[in-house]
């Protein structure tokens, strides 16, 4: 690991830091370099929120969590970027919602699926399944088609984050429930998931975890209301008001970022 040039008192240093995690994943080929790239589009949409998790993805988080409870096969979808980010949140989201753990990659190598493996198992998942053994998707064109016949070919629920829309698309065509983690609220996967949560995935994440041990408590019936009130297409066009209220006022001067 190079040595870290970010001043603990500069005002950017949590941004910094994370984009220094995932510059330090791309030697280890955990993170593509179009990782970096994407990261910065998600960042350009996280400083339209302000950079923290706002009221419609809290939201969100909510029935992504009663939605996790309910599944009776659930996974977690891992590529570069979360495993750099959020492995820790990853294995224990899996723990305690029962979820497999599955690696899927748009740029597949197997140099990079044992890489993401040893990080994901580092942080405590103890099964890391979409190595190897593939059974594919027809209707997706990219390496995102290979699934695991243990984990997503055979799931209800699919979590997943940072991609393109063709794999929820063909996932949701598929009559699984899939959420969404994705900064950008017009994207098409965002349009297309089940529940889509606008936030980073390294305040998301662990803010799952904690909504899943408060709800964990909750019967089946209890779970079903909050997933049933929940409206994805409601809560993207809040998400975005969200966004142009918050433009609207640093245009006229009231707020500055930082
Ligand atoms: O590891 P691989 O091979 O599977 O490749 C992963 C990348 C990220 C290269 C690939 O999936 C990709 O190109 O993704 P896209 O299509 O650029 O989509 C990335 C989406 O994630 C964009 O809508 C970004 O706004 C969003 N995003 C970026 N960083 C974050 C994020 N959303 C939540 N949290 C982030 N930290």
């Amino acid at each position: 690991m190079r040595k870290s040039y970010i001043p603990e008192d500069h005002i950017r240093a949590k941004s910094l830091k994370l984009r220094e995690k995932l510059a330090d994943n791309v030697s280890t080929r955990v993170v593509v370099e179009e990782g970096l790239i994407a990261h910065g589009r998600g960042e350009a949409f996280d400083y339209l929120i302000g950079e923290k998790t706002i009221p419609p993805a809290v939201d969100a988080i909510r029935a992504a969590a009663a939605s996790l409870l309910l599944a009776r096969h659930p996974v977690i979808s891992v590529n570069g970027n979360l495993a750099a980010l959020s492995s820790i949140s990853v294995a224990k989201l899996s723990e305690i919602t029962k979820s497999k753990v599955e690696v899927n990659l748009f740029h597949r190598s197997s140099e990079r699926e044992y890489a993401i493996m040893r990080i994901l198992k580092e942080a405590g998942v103890i099964d890391v399944l979409g190595l190897e053994a593939f059974s594919t998707i027809p209707e997706i064109g990219s390496d995102r088609r290979k699934v695991d016949s243990k984990g997503i070919l055979i799931s209800d629920l699919v979590l997943l984050s940072l991609e393109d829309g063709d794999r929820t698309d063909a996932l949701v065509n598929m009559g699984k429930k899939v959420i969404v983690i994705d900064l950008n609220p017009i994207s098409r996967s965002a349009k297309r998931a089940s529940i889509t949560i606008v936030d980073n995935v390294v305040r998301a994440m662990p803010k799952l975890v904690n909504t899943v041990n408060k709800l964990r408590e909750l019967d089946e019936n209890q779970l079903l209301k909050i997933v049933g009130s929940f409206n994805n297409h409601i809560n993207l066009d809040l998400t975005l008001k969200y966004m142009i209220r918050r433009l609207t006022r640093l245009a006229k001067g009231e707020m500055v970022v930082q």
